[in-house]
């Protein structure tokens, strides 16, 4: 009894050895720096074809323990276009130790085009009318047809059962935050007195009186801040 006694004291100290040196062996080898990102500009600029991979141009990555950890560098986001046609490019890299590293950048695109808004007829409708987009489309060169994220914003108080002339603009916006605006002016007309007046009770509006048949290309620059 007594000698199992002593061979478990000397099982349980040489256990307590051998995760003590294990500790100290782990601790010595950790590297306690994360990676280091690198890159070549702070700025590039890519195509609006080009995938997520083309903001990786340039960008490399080292690490204490690790080495060269380029190859895991990942784009974790791209933020929203500004005024000036830029995007915060935020990449980040992890090593063995799971340190995280980020570093940031901005792009721009080569070939970028604020989204165009086109109107095809007058925008002149009877009071009433609940979609006064018809005839609005808006097209985009990320996002294609964008046409159902137009809005209509009124310069001043709008009723819509109240005929008049409303001034107002047509925005749209796509999915990176840039913008297109075009002023228009909306007419709502009674549709009865317009129709008693021409005598035969149709409602025909007076075709491109107030509407406005307008085809811009707005830019994020040229409409920032408006
Ligand atoms: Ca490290």
């Amino acid at each position: 009894m007594k000698i199992l006694k002593t061979v478990s004291i000397i099982v349980f100290i040489a256990a307590v050895i051998l995760f003590g040196g294990y500790l100290l062996k782990e601790k010595a080898g950790q590297d306690h720096t994360g990676p280091v990102i690198s890159m070549e500009s702070d700025h590039i600029e890519v195509s609006i074809k080009d995938s997520r991979d083309a903001l990786l141009a340039g960008v490399t990555a080292s690490d204490a323990r690790d080495g060269d950890l380029s190859a895991a560098v990942c784009v974790e986001s791209v933020g929203p276009i500004d005024g000036e046609g830029r995007r915060i490019v935020r990449y980040v890299v992890f090593d063995s130790d799971n340190h995280i590293s980020r570093a940031l950048r901005t792009m721009s695109y080569t070939d970028y085009t604020a989204p165009v808004i086109t109107v095809t007829g007058p925008l002149t409708f009877p009071v009433g009318t609940v979609n006064m987009l018809q005839g609005v489309s808006a097209l985009d060169c990320i996002d294609g047809d964008i046409s159902d994220q137009i809005q209509i914003l009124y310069d001043d108080k709008m009723n819509p059962s109240v005929p008049g002339i409303y001034p107002a603009r047509l925005r749209v916006t796509n999915s990176i935050g840039g913008y297109s605006e075009l002023p228009v002016s909306i007419e709502l007309y009674d549709a009865a007195e317009r129709g008693s007046s021409q005598g035969n009770g149709a409602v025909v509006p007076e075709a491109g009186t107030t509407g406005q048949v307008v085809v811009t290309e707005g830019g994020t620059d040229q409409n920032a801040g408006k």
